[in-house]
């Protein structure tokens, strides 16, 4: 007999007595909640969904204070499993009103009959896993206690207000209000004096709407917010359009999109658009009302560098300034401590506005802190303000608070998830944790949530776990749970992913910086919701990587192991160029791959401002050969690199490599003289190698005409770049000079040898092939020359070589020689820094702004410049491993 009917009959008999036996219990009837009962039920699961308020609805049954609405467009905040329902129900407004989105709820929850199987006024008081029966016991505060196969926790991300933690709120005489657990009844606030603390979107919703019913109104701001208007109305008719027009490939789009409402992807970068093109875009944003729209539509770079977010949030700033009519109110709403979007940014209907209101004050908490609450009123360390009412909308115990705080979840072994969690939340997907069989979390911490629309995850997270109880069913298993190794892996690839956007910089509640004590991390995954879903679904596919499956009558299955190991965005640079099935780069032959590279080049994103480029002409081995001269735009003379491009020894040219120039020039100070050496098959060995020496000598006796500073130059060279970068410290110890103070070989190839094991196990899939590498070798240098160190420089004599960085790539063919020569130089004496840049392929650190997370090191390589320069290290905020100026909020 299939469990779910054993467990059904063992429900009917026990009903009434002290446990009910469910195959699924499931805390929360909010749309993660609802949403589930609806799929479990059509499973043939027995379920129950225990809810402590009184009706459906979670976060949108307790957030009725005034102004609340979604921010999210609602025609993309609705469900959308299925068809008919999304023709049944209409949207009055763009953005619903908590009402009507309450009444949407209700109208789910009838329309598939879900409340017959929900318990209202029921709260959770501890949750228990049972190793015996491969259950768990849910004990409540009402009614029966319940015994289920899975648990799953629908508690919604921001649905444990926080305390108020300001000293004397029991003695203050007034009404208090917390904006997460409005009263069902009207308040009637006209006349009052009212305070409001917090400026977070629950204040910024609800200050305009209190501010035209207060006699007066005193806002209590910690931290400016960015807020845009809304420009409420009807849904607006080119979305629906658009809705309309394919609603599959809309809803589709969505689900692929990286915060789940369907805008395309922005490829254009902030420098290369003009001032009054970017003030264009911005207006048009402005006058968009939409979040996702703004945060995602200006410029491909405004949520990824502070240089790019900074042109965005002096815009909003200066429209502070113009709304706001005193200038000391508008200077002390204008953010500046965080990048926009690292907080989440409020949509307002008139919330500056409000503050040129007569009966509305704004105190800076930053100027003067609440040193406590009295009988009357409010005290700030230099006043005081007598109030009626206080209104504290002072935010939630966000993401954890719900899961962690609500009640004690005791897993395998009597391991509290308090105590696994205490120093930040461990999970594997945001859906599974380490030790808790059967325990899922819908949009938990580790998944996308609130960094996406939450009703696109909360219907994959779902249909993701329904269809793995399916699946579990069919084959017989009875429990799952996330391996260590898997979890652990998840917070590497989470780790990796929260550099690539900028919510690393600001204190948030995304971060648990507004919870005192509270263990400091960017919590929601912000890989994107595409890339999740992609990653949930390989791990099906993968035979459910990373989770044991037991069952009393199967063996036990687990295939262990990290489901992403690459760098996220080197993921998808390598999933499209995977998509893109190109054959293999030698079957071109040499002019073939010159073009086809160009071509690639084209496309990329333009290469940052630096001072100046120039073009010019220096003397190589045998005539003259091309070079490309960037200079910072500081003033000089600048210490000078010779630059020395990729391309096995046949692509490429003193441009192809642009963006890493400019890039290092920009972040080093230094001028970068980019070198057209001769390529194979023209020029075979050692062309490259002399030419590369000659020119560096050249650049080295020119260096004042070029602008740079007399002395000793540095070499720094990719990939074959590498190579003739390396060779030539060998030449100028060995020819008596130039004199080289640094040099930085950036995956370089050093020998002529196949054998090592990164040969082997990157042999393809990362671009540079394996056989690829062999057709650049049979084209530049005969075997008989190969040992020669002018080409196999690891072969040569490595002492009294300049300090070096070597960089290595973790999937990269030449990762082990790169290795071997940084290992052989330090062996012989040499200064040696060595990069192992996890995650990534070959040509992860010279694409800039393609592969965001190589900034780390190209910081750390920047910074060896500059030492081999005698110059200071440089780190500027954004930067890999720049946290916010302070850990924790200060009020
Ligand atoms: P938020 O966004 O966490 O905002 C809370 C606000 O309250 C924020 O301005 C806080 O300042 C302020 N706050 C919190 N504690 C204090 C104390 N002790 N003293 C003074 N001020 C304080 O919560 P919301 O409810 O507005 O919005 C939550 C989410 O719901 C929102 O992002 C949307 O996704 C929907 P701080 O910034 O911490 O200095």
């Amino acid at each position: 007999m299939p469990e779910a009917m054993v467990a059904s009959s063992a429900s009917e008999a026990t009903r009434g007595g002290t446990i009910q036996q469910v195959d699924v219990a499931v805390v929360g009837a909010g749309f993660a909640g609802l949403y589930l009962l609806h799929r479990l039920r059509k499973a043939g699961f027995t379920s129950v969904v225990l809810e402590e308020a009184a009706d459906v609805g979670g976060t949108w049954y307790w957030n009725r204070y005034p102004g609340a609405r979604c921010d999210i467009q609602t025609i993309d905040y609705s469900y959308t499993f299925d068809p008919e329902l999304e023709r049944a129900w209409q949207w009055s407004e763009k953005y619903a009103t908590q009402p009507e989105i309450l009444r949407y709820l209700g109208f789910v929850t009838d329309r598939y009959d879900l409340r017959r199987d929900i318990r209202f006024g029921t709260k959770v008081t501890a949750a228990t896993w049972e190793h015996a029966a491969d259950r768990w016991l849910l004990t409540t505060d009402h009614g029966a206690s319940v015994s289920c196969r899975y648990y799953i926790m629908a508690t919604g991300c921001l649905s444990a207000p926080k305390p108020p933690e300001i000293d004397g709120v029991k003695d203050f005489k007034g009404e208090v209000y917390f904006t997460g657990r409005w009263p069902h009844e009207e308040i009637k606030l006209a006349g009052k004096r009212v305070a409001v603390i917090g400026t977070g979107s629950s204040g910024i919703q609800s200050i305009p709407m209190i501010a035209e019913q207060a006699a007066h109104l005193t806002v209590f701001q910690r931290t400016p917010n960015f807020a845009l208007p809304a420009h409420n109305g009807p849904p607006p008719a080119d979305r629906m359009a658009l809705l309309e027009g394919d609603r599959a490939g809309y809803r589709e789009q969505a689900r692929m999109s990286l915060a789940g409402v369907p805008w395309p992807q922005q490829m254009s970068v902030s420098w290369q658009l003009s001032d009054a093109e970017r003030r264009e875009r911005f207006e048009k944003a402005w006058a968009a009302g939409d979040l996702v729209y703004i945060l995602t539509q200006l410029w491909a770079d405004q949520g990824v560098d502070v240089d790019g977010n900074s042109l965005l949030a002096d815009l909003i700033r200066e429209k502070i300034r113009t709304i706001v009519k005193d200038p000391e109110t508008a200077a002390a709403l204008s953010p500046h401590d965080h990048p926009f979007g690292a907080k989440r940014p409020c949509l307002d209907t008139n919330y500056y506005t409000t503050y040129n209101r007569p009966n509305v004050t704004l105190v800076n908490l930053r100027q003067e802190p609440i040193t406590g609450i009295t009988a009357s009123g409010i005290k700030t360390g230099k006043r005081g303000f007598d109030v009626d009412v206080i209104v504290f909308a002072t935010g939630f115990d966000a993401m954890t608070g719900a899961i962690m705080a609500v009640h004690p979840i005791t897993g395998r072994g009597g391991k509290s998830l308090s105590d696994v969690w205490a120093n930040g939340p461990q999970t594997y997907l945001g859906l599974t944790v380490a030790g808790f069989p059967n325990l899922f979390m819908i949009t938990g911490p580790g998944s996308p949530s609130v960094l996406s629309n939450m009703a696109v995850s909360i219907e994959q997270h779902v249909d993701w776990t329904v269809d793995r109880l399916m699946a579990m069913r069919e084959a017989g298993y009875t429990t799952m749970e996330a391996t260590d190794t898997a979890q652990a892996g998840w917070a590497r690839h989470m780790a990796d992913c929260s550099t690539l956007t900028l919510h690393r910089l600001a204190n948030t509640w995304y971060t648990g910086a507004n919870v005192p004590g509270k263990a400091w991390g960017v919590m929601p995954y912000t890989g994107g919701v595409g890339p999740y879903r992609t990653i949930c679904d390989e791990i099906v596919s993968r035979g459910m990587l990373g989770f044991r499956l037991t069952g009393p009558n199967v063996a036990e299955q687990c295939n262990d192991g990290e489901v992403v190991r690459l760098q996220p965005d080197v993921r998808l640079v390598l999933n499209m160029l995977a998509d893109m099935n190109l054959p293999p780069i030698e079957s071109f032959g040499a002019q073939g791959a010159r073009d086809f590279v160009a071509q690639f080049n084209a496309a990329r994103p333009a290469g940052r401002p630096v001072g100046e480029v120039v073009d010019g002409t220096l003397a190589g081995a045998d005539g003259p050969l091309p070079y490309r001269l960037y200079r910072p735009a500081t003033p000089g003379p600048h210490p000078i690199v010779v630059y020395f491009h990729g391309g096995g020894w046949v692509l490429g040219d003193e441009q192809s490599d642009d963006p890493f120039c400019r890039d290092m020039c920009r972040r080093t100070g230094m001028s970068f003289v980019s070198v057209g050496y001769r390529h194979a098959p023209e020029h075979r060995f050692p062309t490259a190698a002399e030419d590369g020496y000659a020119a560096t000598r050249w650049i080295a006796e020119h260096a004042a005409e070029l602008g740079g500073k007399p002395g000793p130059v540095m070499v720094a060279g990719w990939s074959a770049g590498g190579n003739i970068a390396a060779v030539t410290c060998q030449l100028a110890r060995d020819r008596g000079g130039p004199q080289i103070s640094g040099q930085l070989l950036v995956c370089p190839v050093t020998d002529c040898t196949f054998d090592r094991p990164s040969y082997h196990e990157n042999a393809t899939g990362y671009f540079l092939t394996r056989s690829l590498m062999y057709w650049f070798w049979d084209l530049y240098c005969s075997p008989a020359d190969r040992t020669d160190p002018r080409v196999s420089p690891l072969r040569g004599k490595l002492e009294n070589l300049p300090p070096a960085l070597v960089a290595t790539c973790e999937f990269d063919p030449l990762r082990d020689e790169g290795v071997a020569y940084a290992q052989a130089m330090a062996a012989a004496g040499v200064p040696v820094e060595q990069l192992n840049a996890r995650g990534h392929f070959h040509s992860s650190l010279t694409m800039v702004d393609v592969v965001i997370t190589g900034v780390a090191a190209r910081v750390q390589m920047a910074n060896a410049l500059r030492r081999f320069a005698g110059l200071p290290p440089e780190r500027k905020e954004g930067d890999e491993g720049v946290r916010p100026r302070s850990d924790r909020l200060a009020a």
